[in-house]
């Protein structure tokens, strides 16, 4: 079974990296403006969860680059998101509002989210 999970890991990698979505284009100033609006968040996740695979995706075509935080190999974000969190499941985004942070679980939850807070008519209206 876990060899079955890792061929099938390498395989949704393999089709990632063969099929990328297209990225929207985002002017310099545009890119470094979201990046400045994303700088409290974070996402925990595992490399060849076809869910964060999911998520992973929508980051690069809102070409938004967040910190990507390995809970499966890392024991320190493992404890975070379990502590954090309140359980271990992934992708899993934090959002770091002071001194709270809100976990958000679920992709497409995480997709939702990410679409609203980074529409393409902002970065348009930034510019
Ligand atoms: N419905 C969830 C499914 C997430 C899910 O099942 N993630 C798996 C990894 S692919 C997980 O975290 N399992 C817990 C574990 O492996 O410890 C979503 O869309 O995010």
């Amino acid at each position: 079974m876990t060899v079955i999970r890792w061929i099938l890991g390498r395989i949704i990698l393999l089709l990632n990296a063969i099929f990328r979505p297209s990225q929207r284009k985002l002017s310099t100033e545009q890119k470094a403006a979201q990046q400045a609006n994303a700088s409290n968040l974070a996402l925990y996740q595992f490399a060849a969860c076809p869910f964060c695979v999911k998520v992973r995706r929508e980051l690069h075509r809102l070409d938004l680059e967040l910190p990507l935080r390995d809970a499966k190999n890392s024991e320190l974000y493992r404890s975070e998101l379990e502590h954090g969190g309140g359980r271990i499941k992934v992708p899993c985004l934090r959002i770091d509002e002071g001194d709270n942070s809100t976990w958000l679980y679920e992709s497409n939850d995480i997709i939702d989210y990410l679409r609203g807070r980074f529409p393409a008519e902002a970065q348009i209206a930034q510019a």
